[in-house]
């Protein structure tokens, strides 16, 4: 299977001010598409892996062979997680149904703590990577990763992730990791987050 950048359904500046434009078209066209190309790459040659989905190759990484499997978790963690990442934002966000907003409630104790706690993981990755909320079995957590490395890979299922790699928001928010976090909340489409509960 050839993987391929999926299109973003909004324009460039939609999410402005929130991400700018240019952070959106870098990000999406050279980042993500990067990743894809070397996820191709990797692949091409292996008639056995051709079938196998994103999804196939992220949970099971140590069935891949070794020389690519390293390529795989970076590259096709990294295509995977933003694909997570475009489609969880909308510049016409729906908001939290009351079912949802109770699940946190239950699991964080509060909205505010639960968002605390998200942006607490997310400033206190140190470097490259990403904060999420997952779920595990029946219970909500808030975890992080470094790099590219996807929560699916340790048996985690996505329901927000935030990238926060200096090419997410260095051009508009500089060093400012903790305002873009801030602004996040304003572009969640809080009925892709809870589609995406088992
Ligand atoms: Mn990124």
């Amino acid at each position: 299977m050839k993987f391929t950048l999926p299109e973003l359904k909004y324009a460039l500046n939609a999410l402005e001010p929130t991400i700018d434009a240019k952070t959106m078209e870098i990000h999406h066209q050279k980042h993500h598409g990067t990743y894809i190309t070397n996820l191709n790459n990797a692949l091409e040659g292996k008639a056995e892996l051709q079938d196998w989905s994103i999804e196939s190759l992220l949970k099971q990484l140590d069935q891949l062979p070794e020389d690519i499997r390293q390529v795989v978790r970076n590259n096709g963690g990294g295509h995977y997680n933003h694909t997570l990442f475009w489609e969880e934002l909308s510049p016409n966000p729906s908001e939290m149904s009351p079912e949802f907003k109770a699940k946190l409630e239950a699991s964080f104790g509060s909205i505010e703590s639960f968002k605390s706690m998200f942006k607490d993981a997310a400033l206190k990755r140190f470097g490259s990577g990403w904060a999420w909320l997952v779920q595990s079995g029946n219970s909500l957590k808030i975890i992080s990763t470094a790099n590219q490395d996807a929560p699916i890979s340790d048996g985690l299922n996505e329901l927000l992730g935030i990238d926060v790699w200096e090419h997410a928001y260095y051009l508009n928010y500089q060093n400012r990791r903790a305002d873009y976090i801030d602004a996040f909340w304003n572009i969640i489409d809080w009925s892709v987050v809870e589609g995406r509960l088992k």
